[in-house]
């Protein structure tokens, strides 16, 4: 059914200039990328079911940059999920979100004034809105990589969305989120340790959450207590992106990437940083083979120990740092 696997260019309005899969049918390009499974990117024209109409193009070059263009959020958000499937299959070396070769496929213009984006397993598809106004897109790297991470942990632990597991779920997406942003290295959108960085959803400027410090967002919680638990989702979270953290980069004042990070630690012993590209293969073993549907915040402490054990061996200087992490958020000792 692929008539020709092409590569197009387009330009996003948060990725810059990028390459897109596409594929050429009669004399019209879609924003199909066969390269990838064949994910599909629709425009949904504001509607919100269905999958409104394929994207489509005559010259395959796609959108300028500016939310006016119908096909800039499409260019951004097939970009994401290209970026997405490249970093799991070059990093862990998994076949698409449920290891199974299978795209999802992505909607943008979903509904009016949305100010959302979310992953849904039932239709094993990505949508995401316009928001504030239908000019304020969700359409950037982290974004899509957040979402698309909650059908990699909807396939592998399952961990439940609410209480202890909840956050841990949505850490994994801010993780993830990251990781890719590192992974891709876009000039348009230098990596950095925030999610929502470029989106603008709070309209000062500021990102949706800190991963150095997460009760920089006002809400988010930097260290476990008894309480987590009852804490939404999206702020208990915060002090398993601030152990990610931790365990990437350590603790104290640390710039990345011009972004200056000051990560605190509950028990006053510094951590060090065992760098990114360790800290995520640590993560994501511990989420593909020991998590569970109702692994809690300590229970996710002794699966990154199993983890960094199976890859750089027990009470390696990996492993230590690993417990150090944890430590510093107030878990284990
Ligand atoms: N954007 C939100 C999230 O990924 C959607 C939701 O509420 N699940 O967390
Ligand atoms: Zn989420």
């Amino acid at each position: 059914q692929y008539q020709g696997i092409e590569t197009g260019t387009g330009t996003g309005q948060f990725n810059g200039s990028v390459p897109l899969g596409t594929t050429l049918s009669g004399s019209t390009y879609q924003l199909v990328d066969g390269d990838r499974a064949g994910h599909r990117t629709y425009d949904l024209n504001q509607g919100t079911s269905g999958t409104g109409t394929l994207f489509t193009d005559d010259n395959d070059v796609w959108g300028d940059g500016t939310q006016s263009n119908r096909q800039t959020a499409g260019v951004d958000v097939a970009f994401g999920a290209a970026a997405t499937w490249d970093y799991y299959k070059d990093v862990f070396g998994r076949n698409g979100i449920r290891n199974d070769g299978v795209a999802a496929y992505s909607r943008a213009h979903y509904g009016n004034n949305y100010v959302n984006a979310f992953w849904d397993d039932t239709c094993f598809c990505m949508t995401y809105g316009d928001g504030s106004g239908n000019t304020h897109p969700l359409t950037a790297l982290d974004v899509a990589a957040h979402e698309m991470s909650h059908g990699v942990t909807a396939a592998t632990a399952g961990l439940t969305y609410s209480g202890e597991s909840g956050g841990l779920n949505e850490a994994t997406s801010d993780i993830f989120a990251a990781a890719v942003e590192f992974h891709e290295n876009l000039p348009a959108d230098v990596p950095d340790y925030m999610v929502g960085e470029k989106i603008d959803i709070n309209g000062n400027g500021t990102p949706l959450r800190y991963m150095d410090k997460p009760s920089k967002d006002g809400a988010s919680r930097d260290y476990w207590s008894s309480t987590l638990g009852s804490v939404d989702v999206h702020y208990s979270s915060g002090p398993a992106n601030h152990l990610f953290y931790l365990l990437s980069e350590g603790s104290g004042a640390k710039t990345v990437n011009g972004v200056a990070y000051d990560s605190p630690t509950y028990d006053g012993v510094p951590v060090a940083g065992i760098g990114i590209d360790n800290a995520q293969k640590v993560w994501y073993r511990a989420l593909s083979t020991y998590m569970t549907s109702s692994t809690n915040y300590a229970g996710a402490r002794t699966a990154t120990l199993q983890a960094a054990a199976d890859l750089f061996g027990a009470y390696s200087p990996t492993y230590l740092a690993v417990a150090d992490a944890w430590a510093a958020i107030n878990v284990g000792s």
